[in-house]
């Protein structure tokens, strides 16, 4: 069955689709369309169109799912020709999200109505695309290149109101009226001749919007290809050039763009992180905890950060400390992030309010009695984290899900102490705990389904994206830190610099190399504090005080800006080490950097698979790209292997030596993929 059906209302023939969950523009329902509008065209007894959704939204854009298949036609460009071609009105009457394909096709009708609430955009340029059916020439057409170089090169969807007030909205309807005020609207206009079309418009140049656009968003799109190609397409519909020229070079664009790596990549990521949110065994209607009230044991930099997820949900949170100044600093630094905010115009001042007022610090732990949850956040310390959940056991009330936050502990262990282990999970956030998309969720040998499930539903409440991890050292993210911190240590024995490592890893796309985060991180972490003990060289720098960032120094020097230089003493601490160590120094190239550092990663990462330790290779993409800053544009490490051949990975890491896993040798001999 056809996912649209019209309907006759009078003169007006309301055009319908159907296609849950988002109405995306798959191939039944743009033959459903095409054939609407021709039906509503050739019928004398229709003077005027509308089109609308059913469901949650407009529709959501091209379906993603046909990218890379046969098109079926018509496709999406003749679709809106078609539209924009009809001889009789078309409204297009939008609520929800009209987004990429969606929104060009509301910009192919001759007029649109949208419910205050909706919000219209092209997001292609998050997939690594530009809008390819006329989005990138009707856009400046109707509300010149400025606003069309936001929409298009950054993707992020404006309000009804912004667009009605740009032009690409012309009436906005009631709330709850859409479909009759959209009738009313297609009668009002019936009879208007010529029909207001977009491609006929002229856009007006304005080479100093281009030029501070790109200024502005240079360093967020270092890498990508997509936003370049969405400037250059709005270039062109304003330099002079024919519409069905501009057509031609967005298409061309399009093309190419659709072909790559990136889109690929961003395509990928799309779909991994909603699969993320999957559980393996679990029934999707499993019945979920209530979660009313958050406790969160401990006000330092993650305690508070944790607490702020839930607040800016309007979830309460109680915050337990064991003094008082550290309770007051940790609140105090909560009132100043959320002030931050709303000094930025993120948050009205009430907003602040209403999240402080929502927040109760107290030393006492009994006052976790009454919570839903409670996530332990201190510091890494088998011991303290067994004698939390000791306390925990006997006063948290039955049912209540006893989380913790540590990234590399053992969770049955601490789970062991309680009397209900089946209550017990991981909740590891990524510092900072209120910025950083990622949580990873570590399931416990005994961890119960709806407690994971609870957690699962909870992390999209508090906007993470959240990842099942099972329990061995380091989860899934920390676990393949390692291998990489292991080979760039190895490396500076060999005769790599700090920098040139780092380099190699800026160049990537990382936001940052190994030893950049080290510093950022602090040297001083997981150091034993004996000064005379020095086995390594961190250990060599931590005993200097060359703690990283917050001394000024660590295998950098850093400026009061925080700028590093490369640092000579730590050449010299390098120099002895390999001395020491009676160490060849040789030249390393950037190619052995990317085999030992990086490829190392890929390999810890099947072996996770081949432990179950995550669900699925796309699972372990999710978490580079939100927890560590992956480039999406790469697709996550084993999206990225996958791109470079595994026969090459496995090739890359044999010729130096490395155990290769098991999974990874088998799918390279096999010509497989991860993802
Ligand atoms: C385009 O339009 C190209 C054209 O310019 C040119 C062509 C020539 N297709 O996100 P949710 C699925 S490119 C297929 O959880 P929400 C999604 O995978 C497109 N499937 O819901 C999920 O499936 P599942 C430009 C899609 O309420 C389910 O729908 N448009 C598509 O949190 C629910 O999604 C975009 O980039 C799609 N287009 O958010 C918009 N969209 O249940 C992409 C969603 O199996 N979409 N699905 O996991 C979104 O941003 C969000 O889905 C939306 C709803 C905001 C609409």
């Amino acid at each position: 069955m056809s996912p649209i059906r019209t309907e006759r209302h009078g003169d007006v023939l309301v055009i319908i689709s159907d296609n849950p969950p988002v109405n995306a523009l798959g191939a039944a329902v743009r033959q459903g369309l095409d054939s609407a509008i021709r039906d509503g065209d050739a019928d004398a007894e229709v003077a005027a169109m509308v089109i609308r959704c059913d469901g949650r939204t407009f529709f959501a854009g091209a379906d993603i799912t046909e990218f890379g298949k046969p098109m079926q036609e018509p496709g999406l460009p003749t679709l809106v020709d078609r539209i924009e071609a009809s001889s009789k009105p078309v409204v297009a009457a939008i609520h929800g999200t009209a987004l990429g394909g969606g929104c060009e096709v509301a910009l192919s009708c001759h007029y649109r109505i949208a419910v205050p609430s909706a919000k219209v955009g092209t997001p292609e340029v998050k997939l690594g695309l530009l809008p390819g059916a006329g989005g990138t020439q009707r856009i400046p057409r109707i509300a010149g290149v400025k606003l069309a170089l936001e929409m298009t090169a950054k993707g992020d969807p404006i309000s009804a109101k912004r667009a009605a007030d740009a032009g690409l909205i012309d009436r906005i309807a009631g709330e709850d009226s859409l479909e009759a005020d959209a009738i009313a609207f297609a009668r009002e206009v019936a009879a208007v001749r010529p029909l207001p079309r977009a491609s006929e418009k002229t856009a007006t140049a304005d080479p100093d919007a281009v030029a501070a656009f790109k200024k502005e968003n240079g360093r967020r799109f270092h890498g990508f290809d997509a936003p370049n190609a969405n400037i250059a397409c709005v270039e062109k519909a304003a330099d002079g050039s024919s519409y069905a020229d501009g057509i031609a070079f967005e298409q061309r664009e399009f093309m190419r763009l659709m072909m790559g790596v990136q889109s690929a990549a961003q395509r990928h990521i799309f779909f991994a992180e909603r699969q993320a949110s999957k559980i393996d065994g679990i029934a999707a209607d499993t019945a979920l905890r209530p979660v009313k009230r958050v406790g969160v044991i401990g006000a330092g930099t993650m305690g508070g950060g944790i607490s702020m997820n839930f607040l800016s949900a309007g979830i309460p949170v109680t915050i337990v400390e064991m003094a008082q100044d550290a309770l007051d600093r940790g609140t105090g630094v909560i009132r100043k992030n959320y002030e931050a905010s709303a000094a930025k115009g993120r948050l009205k001042p009430e907003q602040v309010e209403a999240a402080m007022g929502a927040l109760t610090p107290t030393l006492d732990f009994d006052a976790l009695a009454d919570c839903d949850l409670v996530i332990e956040a201190v510091y890494e310390e088998m011991s303290v984290k067994k004698d939390i959940f000791t306390r925990l056991d006997s006063i948290c009330k039955p049912g209540a899900i006893l989380a913790s936050n540590t990234s590399y502990l053992n969770v049955d262990e601490i789970a062991a102490v309680t009397s209900r282990p089946q209550d017990v999970v991981g909740m590891h956030f990524f510092s900072p705990a209120n910025v950083m998309k990622l949580l990873e969720v570590v399931r416990g040998a005994k961890t119960a389904d709806d407690v994971l499930a609870t957690v699962m539903a909870l992390a999209k409440t508090i906007r993470k994206v959240a990842v099942v991890a099972g329990v061995c050292d380091g989860f899934i993210g920390n676990r393949m830190l390692m291998p990489r911190q292991v080979e760039a240590m190895k490396l500076l024995m060999e005769g790599a610099t700090p920098e040139q490592i780092d380099r190699v890893h800026v160049a990537f796309g990382m936001p940052m190399g190994p030893f950049q985060m080290s510093d950022l991180a602090g040297v001083d972490i997981g150091w034993h504090r004996d000064p005379n003990r020095i086995e390594s060289i961190r250990d060599a720098l931590a005993a200097e005080g060359r703690w990283g960032q917050k001394t000024k120094a660590g295998f950098y020097d850093y400026d009061d800006k925080r700028t590093p230089t490369p640092s000579p003493r730590v050449a010299e601490i390098i120099e002895s080490f390999r001395a020491k160590a009676g160490s060849t120094v040789r030249e390393i190239s950037d190619e052995e950097i990317v085999e030992k550092t990086l490829y190392t990663m890929v390999n810890e990462g099947a072996l996770i698979l081949e432990e179950g330790m995550a669900q699925r290779a796309s699972d372990i993409d999710v978490v580079w790209i939100y927890g560590y800053g992956w480039p999406v544009y790469r697709g996550g490490p084993m999206f990225w292997a996958d791109t470079e051949g595994l026969a090459k990975v496995v090739a890359g890491l044999e010729k130096h030596g490395f155990a290769v896993a098991t999974s990874l040798k088998d799918k390279a001999a096999a010509g497989g993929r991860f993802n």
